[in-house]
C-alpha cells in the first residue's frame, strides 16, 4: 500500500484526530488496478473490526442502516409468502444483498436519484418511497400510481427520485447515465445519480455504451454492480473471463472499486467516496459489491435445479450481512435481543397492516386502460373498450 496516512482519503481533507480513519482506508490510494482487483472490507465475517475504521458509524447511523436491512428481509419474507398463496403475481427477494442495497443508497442525499435493478426496492423504501404506494403497485390495484401497467415489483416514486426498474437487463445503466448527464447539462449541480446492475448486466452491449459515455463525459454517476455470483442459472464463470467485474471499469478509464458486499461499513465507505467524488464534479465511479444471491432468482425460479445449494448454505451461515451487523451491534451494546425483537415486531406489523389495507382494493377502472396517452382517446380505442366491456358482461 502506498504511503497514505491513517485518517486521509483521496480528495478528502485530512481528518481531525477525533475522526481519524484506520488502515483500511489506504485502499483508496492504491493504484487503479490494485483497487479493482482488491476487496475493501472493514467488518470481518466474525464481526471483528479495527475501531479506527468505524468512527463514522455512531449508534444512530448503525441502527438506521440495520433497520433498513431488517425491513427488507422481513418484507421479502411476507411478500414471498403472499406470492406462494397466489395473492401476488410475482416477487423477487433481496436476501443476502441487503447491505449492498441499503448501505449504498444510504450515502445519497434527498435531491439525488436512484436508478434500480431488480433488488433495490428496499433501498427505495429506505430513502422514503411511500410504502402504501409501493404495496398498491405490487397488487396493481386502483391506488397504484402506475394503474397496474407495470409488472409487480417495478415501482417508481417521483418524490424520492426513484426510477422504474427496467426489465430489459442493462438498459437501466444508460438511463442512470442519462439522468446524470441531465443533471450536469442543466447545471443544477450538487446532484448525483446512483445506478445499479447485476453481474449478468455487464455482458450486455448497453453496459459498454453507458460506461463509455459516463467516463468520457464525466457524468456525476455512481454505477454499482451487485455481483451476487448468479444471473438466474448462469454462474459468474459463465459470465466473464475477467478476474473481477471491477477491472472492466478501468478499460473505460473509470475509477473502479471492489468491496465486500456483505460488510455494511465497507459498502457505505466505498459508496460515500464515490458519491462525494461525483458531487464535487470529479466524474463517475464503477463499484463491484461482492455478495451471494441466497434466494431464488425470483418467485418463478428454483435454484436447486442448477446450483449446489450447500454453497448457498455456507454463505447463509457464514457470510450473511445481517448476522454480521448484529454481532457488531450487540458487542457495542446498541441492540439487545429484546430490542431486536421489538424492532422486528414493529416492522412486521406495519407491513401486515398496509398489506391488509391494500389487498382488497379493486383493480383500476377498466377505462383507465385507454387513458393517459391521448387527451381525448380516439374512436378506435373507444370501440375496443366497448367491445371488451361487452365481452366481460357476458362472462
Ligand atoms: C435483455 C434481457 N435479457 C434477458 C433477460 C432475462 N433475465 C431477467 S433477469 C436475468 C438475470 C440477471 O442477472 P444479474 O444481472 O446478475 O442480476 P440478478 O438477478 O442476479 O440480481 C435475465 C437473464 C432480460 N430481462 N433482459
Ligand atoms: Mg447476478
Amino acid at each position: 500500500m502506498s504511503g497514505v496516512q491513517a485518517g486521509e482519503r483521496k480528495g478528502e481533507k485530512a481528518a481531525t484526530p477525533m475522526q481519524a480513519r484506520g488502515p483500511a482506508f489506504a485502499y483508496f490510494d492504491l493504484d487503479e488496478e490494485a483497487k479493482a482487483r482488491g476487496l475493501f472490507s472493514i467488518l470481518a465475517e466474525d464481526g471483528s473490526y479495527d475501531p479506527a475504521n468505524v468512527t463514522r458509524f455512531d449508534k444512530t447511523l448503525c441502527l438506521q442502516l440495520y433497520r433498513g436491512m431488517l425491513w427488507t428481509r422481513l418484507m421479502d419474507r411476507q411478500f414471498m409468502a403472499l406470492q406462494r398463496q397466489g395473492v401476488l403475481g410475482f416477487y423477487a427477494e433481496t436476501i443476502g444483498q441487503e447491505a449492498a442495497s441499503i448501505c449504498s443508497a444510504a450515502t445519497l442525499e434527498p435531491q439525488d436519484w436512484l436508478v434500480p435493478a431488480l433488488r433495490e426496492h428496499g433501498a427505495g423504501l429506505f430513502r422514503g418511497m411511500n410504502f402504501e404506494n409501493f404495496v398498491a403497485q405490487l397488487f396493481g390495484n386502483a391506488n397504484d400510481i402506475t394503474r397496474g401497467r407495470q409488472m409487480p415489483l417495478h415501482p417508481c416514486d417521483r418524490p424520492t427520485n426513484y426510477l422504474n426498474m427496467s426489465s430489459c437487463i442493462a438498459t437501466q445503466i444508460s438511463h442512470a447515465v442519462g439522468v446524470a448527464m441531465g443533471m450536469k447539462i442543466s447545471g443544477v449541480g450538487n446532484q448525483v445519480c446512483m445506478g445499479y446492475m447485476g453481474d449478468g448486466a455487464t455482458s450486455e452491449g448497453d453496459f459498454h455504451v453507458a460506461m463509455n459515455f459516463a467516463a468520457v463525459r464525466k457524468a456525476p454517476v455512481v454505477l454499482i454492480c451487485q455481483n451476487n455470483q448468479w444471473a438466474i442459472s448462469t454462474p459468474v464463470s459463465g459470465q466473464t473471463a475477467a478476474e473481477t467485474f471491477a477491472l472492466k471499469g478501468i478499460g473505460y478509464g473509470m475509477e473502479s472499486l471492489r468491496a465486500d458486499g456483505n460488510d455494511m461499513f465497507a459498502v457505505y465507505e466505498v459508496c460515500k467516496y464515490a458519491v462525494d467524488k461525483a458531487r464535487r464534479g470529479e466524474g463517475p465511479t464503477f463499484i463491484e459489491l461482492l455478495n451471494y444471491r441466497l434466494s431464488a432468482h425470483t418467485s418463478s425460479d428454483d435454484p436447486s435445479r442448477y446450483r449446489d445449494e450447500s454453497v448457498t448454505t455456507m454463505w447463509r451461515e457464514k457470510r450473511e450481512p445481517l448476522i454480521r451487523a448484529r454481532i457488531f451491534l450487540e458487542k457495542k451494546g446498541w441492540l439487545s435481543e429484546a430490542e431486536h425483537e421489538a424492532m422486528a415486531a414493529q416492522i412486521e406489523s406495519t407491513i401486515r397492516e398496509v398489506v391488509a389495507k391494500q389487498r382488497d382494493v379493486p383493480a383500476p377502472p377498466l377505462r383507465s386502460l385507454i387513458e393517459d396517452v391521448q387527451q381525448t382517446p380516439w374512436w378506435r380505442l373507444e370501440e375496443d373498450l366497448a367491445a371488451m366491456q361487452e365481452l366481460l358482461a357476458k362472462q
